[in-house]
């Protein structure tokens, strides 16, 4: 490896300044040099056969009026979907004690909104005060946040909140149209203004170019402070939605987009989210080594499948992977 490639790992602790020929010169390695230095920075930062697991759980399904191109959610798609209005308590905290009793240590609730509104706000503080009160740490994703409305989650003890920038500025308006990327940045910082920890990252496989995840990367290492929690979704293509049919996308870059974010941001968790259900074994535990050390934990995503909590716990006794307690 040369002499630059050394000297941009060995500086990339907490770097805010990556430029676009950086990250692209690190995705351009040859993959075990790459996954050597990820894996490296990896062991400096982190217990490296330790996995944190979240459970999901969507509290308010379908009919979302945005058009994020990926989303079965959204009411612009016939995609077969069972609408579900906001969850009562009672059923989120069943989810949430049985996500507890199987190992998950962070509960992470999904509501399929454009923002949510204020009277939508009273339910879900209750909902984090009773998942926090379980012993479990909360993350909501419930679309844009005002200020005010980040200060109120805050409050109530929220965690960590997600939301993801999804791809890079350039390709962001082939995805979505019904709001921006500023509009993201703006719901991060009201976020972080709060005090709150960030979940952010994004997909890949929708038919963007190397250049498209190179440039996601660089914002997310870019962000006044890295997210503490970077999930990197590969798509989940479901039948209706306008990205059903892209074409498979190749486990090796999938792997590479791990190392770098690994590299880019290596005090991150970095979670190996979506899209494990078409991904096999041999496939995620690269990812693991490239410096993936979260994942979604049980068997449903907010609407699609996810590997069952046996085929996880038997995969991390083969690989010799504790989790996170
Ligand atoms: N409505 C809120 C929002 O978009 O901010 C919260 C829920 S939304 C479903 C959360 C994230 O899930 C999206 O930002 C996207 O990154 C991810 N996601 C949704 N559908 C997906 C799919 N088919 N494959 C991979 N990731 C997906
Ligand atoms: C994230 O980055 N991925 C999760 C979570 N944050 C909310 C959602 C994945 C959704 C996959 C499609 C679905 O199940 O509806
Ligand atoms: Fe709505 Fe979120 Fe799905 Fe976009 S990703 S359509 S905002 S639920």
């Amino acid at each position: 490896m040369n002499a630059r490639v050394e000297d941009l790992i060995n500086k990339s602790d907490l770097r805010h300044d990556w430029g676009k020929e950086e990250v692209a010169t690190l995705f351009d390695l040859p993959f075990n040099d790459l996954l050597f230095k990820a894996h490296s920075l990896h062991r400096r930062f982190f217990e490296p056969n330790t996995v944190q697991m979240s459970s999901l759980l969507s509290i308010k399904t379908g009919k979302c009026p945005e058009d994020c191109a990926y989303c079965p959610q959204s009411v612009r798609y016939d995609t077969e979907l069972e609408v579900e209005p906001l969850m009562p308590i009672g059923e989120v905290i069943a989810a949430a004690k049985t996500a507890k009793s199987r190992g998950a240590t962070r509960f992470c609730m999904g509501a399929a909104w454009r923002s949510p509104k204020d009277r939508d706000l009273d339910k879900i503080e209750e909902m984090v005060r009773e998942v926090k009160a379980l012993g479990m740490e909360t993350c909501m994703t419930l679309g844009m946040l005002s200020r005010p409305q980040t200060q109120r989650l805050k409050t109530a003890g929220l965690d960590y909140y997600n939301h993801n920038l999804d791809t890079s500025p350039e390709f962001y308006g082939e995805i979505i149209t019904t709001r921006t990327y500023q509009d993201r940045l703006d719901t991060l910082a009201h976020v972080r203004e709060a005090g709150m920890r960030v979940c952010c990252g994004g997909i890949v496989g929708m038919g963007e170019g190397r250049g498209d995840r190179v440039g996601l990367l660089q914002e997310l290492a870019n962000q006044p402070q890295h997210p503490e929690s970077v999930p990197i979704n590969m798509l989940v293509r479901v039948e209706g939605t306008p990205l059903a049919d892209s074409d498979d996308f190749d486990p090796i870059e999938f792997v590479r987009t791990i190392a770098v974010a690994r590299i880019l941001m290596p005090r991150s968790y970095v979670r190996l989210s979506a899209g494990r259900e078409d991904m096999d074994d041999a496939m995620q535990a690269l990812c693991f080594f490239a410096g993936a050390n979260s994942v979604f934990y049980g068997e449903k995503l907010l609407t699609t499948p996810n590997p069952s909590a046996d085929h996880d716990r038997l995969l991390f006794k083969r690989l010799g992977i504790k989790t996170l307690q």
